[in-house]
């Protein structure tokens, strides 16, 4: 298949993508109250299930019928094809031509997925048993520091997706982790965060992992640069003791070995590995010595099945179809602007902050993949907080606002941490919150609870505020790597539909280019010729006199 294909039509000229704005006339102002009371099933129909995750998405503005248009929108737009191009190993990140192959860093031994003529599942394999190794050497206490400590602090110098990931696995699967060691994560060039970090550890036992795909992105380097020379610092300067405390984990051995760090410790991965689809690939490193390794390969059987689902289920029952579908119903039809992920489970409070850039910067794209503008909105904005807490505080907008804001709810079944009637509790406001979220409460039963007149209209809640429930028993590693895949796939089935490339990121390129330009302009001893726009030439002068 050719994603160039200019005989496929324009997304807003595809048979189904027309039926579905008609089919919004009818139905885009329709109640959910209606909806329930026309199908008094719809609660135990629209749902799916896989390996344990379970989906209600009954609390959508859609019918049968928008589900069959929706699907009819992904058969037309080729999704069943793109998937198997995915998995097959194409080069379907065109505009870097490179394959797209997250799902190798999760598949079995047994697969064989060929890129550039080399299957790629045995290089994923030894990597991972060299992680494994290294980690248990570092959790077991036998890999000693310079001055012959054990390790107890490891810190994760990375950016981006080589940052993002690895907090939200530490902070989720924080319960499985071994206690005795501390881990912190070092992201901004601001260097309070790599201050803050270190300020109570001792460098005999600190190791640092250097995490970047390509070891020159400038946070990173300037981030390691200066561990180096706090360590060294430390250890009484002697350079040898870079070895014991740094380890690389990149695709660029060259910049590696001359930044200090022996290739032997060393982690690599691959082009084929976007930086925000990493987090299951050497960059979880951090995640690995955390748990272990046999919880990470929990966590990677969790992608797996996921990926399989994905592959193989139906389009009307497959969970990452459905809510990619359902996202851009909302995104192209009823204009709403954001989802709001809302994760009732404390240890996925970065869960949303991980989701921010797996969905925003892979469908956040202007042009199809032939590079002409696309013909509707593509990815919305996505944020949330771990509820309770945001009822607290900005649920108020979702509920009473004038914007339509879809919610996804994740909760669990079991605590990690049984207490009391906590968790009871906590699944209360789940229900609660997506059931008022879309039925509300009507003048009359506000009137009828006795409320004065001119109150009225204050304690109205409209409702139709459409939510997905998403649940499984407990936060296990392998649920943990459920969940993730099925975002990633969701972004995909949009991209798919949208024809956009979501494994480029140029957007993220041109501020790094123009931060190197003003940066040599802020250090420069003498008065440099600055020859910006008015606002950013004064704003680095005032820099300049102040700093
Ligand atoms: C992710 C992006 C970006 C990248 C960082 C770090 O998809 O490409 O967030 O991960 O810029 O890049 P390095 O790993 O190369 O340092």
């Amino acid at each position: 298949m050719d994603p160039k294909d200019s005989t496929r039509l324009p997304l807003n000229q595809r048979p189904a993508w027309k039926a579905l704005q008609s089919h919004f006339q009818s139905i885009g102002t329709k109640h959910l109250r209606d909806l329930f009371a026309e199908d008094p099933a719809r609660g135990q129909r629209f749902t799916a299930e896989t390996d344990g995750i379970f989906l209600d998405y009954s609390k959508n503005r859609v019918t049968s019928e928008t589900l069959r248009l929706l699907v009819a929108l992904a058969e037309e737009s080729g999704l069943r094809a793109k998937i198997e191009a995915m998995f097959r190993g194409d080069k379907i990140n065109l505009t870097e031509n490179r394959a797209v192959l997250h799902v190798a860093l999760r598949a079995p031994k047994s697969e064989r997925i060929v890129v550039d003529g080399e299957d790629v599942i045995p290089g994923v394999h030894a990597v991972l048993d060299k992680m494994a190794s290294f980690a248990n050497r570092i959790r077991s206490g036998e890999w000693k520091g310079h001055t012959g400590k054990p390790i107890r602090n490891v810190v994760n110098i990375g950016i981006g997706g080589s940052d993002l990931g690895p907090v939200m696995a530490y902070e989720a699967l924080k319960h499985y982790s071994q206690r005795n060691l501390t881990f912190r994560f070092v992201s901004n060039v601001d260097g309070t965060d790599f201050a803050e970090a270190v300020r109570d550890l001792s460098p005999d036992e600190t190791l640092f992992l250097v995490a970047s795909k390509t070891f020159t992105t400038q946070e990173t380097m300037t981030n390691a640069n200066s561990a180096r020379a706090w360590s060294l610092s430390g250890l009484g300067g002697d350079q040898s003791a870079v070895a014991k405390h740094f380890v690389a984990i990149s695709t660029n051995a060259k910049l590696v070995a001359s930044f200090g760090i022996d290739t032997e410790n060393m982690f690599g991965f691959w082009d084929w590995v976007g930086g925000r689809y990493s987090m299951d690939s050497a960059i979880g490193l951090s995640t690995m010595i955390a748990i272990g390794p046999e919880n990470f390969r929990d966590l990677l059987s969790g992608f797996h099945a996921m990926d399989v689902h994905f592959r193989t289920a139906p389009f009307e029952k497959n969970l990452p179809v459905l809510l990619g579908l359902l996202t851009l119903w909302y995104t192209d039809f009823f204009d709403a602007q954001t989802i709001a992920v809302l994760p009732y489970e404390q240890y996925l409070k970065r869960f949303p902050a991980y989701l921010q850039q797996l969905t925003m910067e892979s469908n956040g794209k202007h042009v199809t993949l032939a590079g002409k503008p696309v013909t509707a909105q593509t990815g919305p904005v996505f944020w949330g907080e771990p509820g309770t807490n945001g009822q607290h505080s900005f649920y108020q907008l979702i509920h009473q606002g004038t914007r339509l804001i879809p919610c996804d709810f994740i909760g669990f079944s079991k605590s990690l941490n049984p207490l009391g009637r906590h968790h009871d509790m906590l699944m209360a406001n789940v229900f609660a919150q997506a059931e008022a979220l879309a039925f509300g409460k009507s003048a009359e039963q506000v009137r009828a609870e006795g409320t004065p007149e001119w109150l009225v209209p204050h304690r109205v809640f409209e409702g139709n505020r459409p939510s997905n429930i998403l649940l499984a028993d407990a936060l296990t590693p392998a649920v943990l790597g459920q969940l993730v895949a099925l975002y990633e796939h969701s972004v995909f089935t949009q991209g798919a539909i949208w024809n956009i490339d979501c494994f480029d990121q140029w957007g993220v390129e041109l501020g790094k280019v123009l931060a190197t330009k003003i940066l040599a302009e802020l250090e420069s001893p003498t008065e440099p010729a600055i020859s910006h726009d008015s606002s950013t030439t004064s704003l680095i002068r005032r820099y300049r006199a102040s700093k």
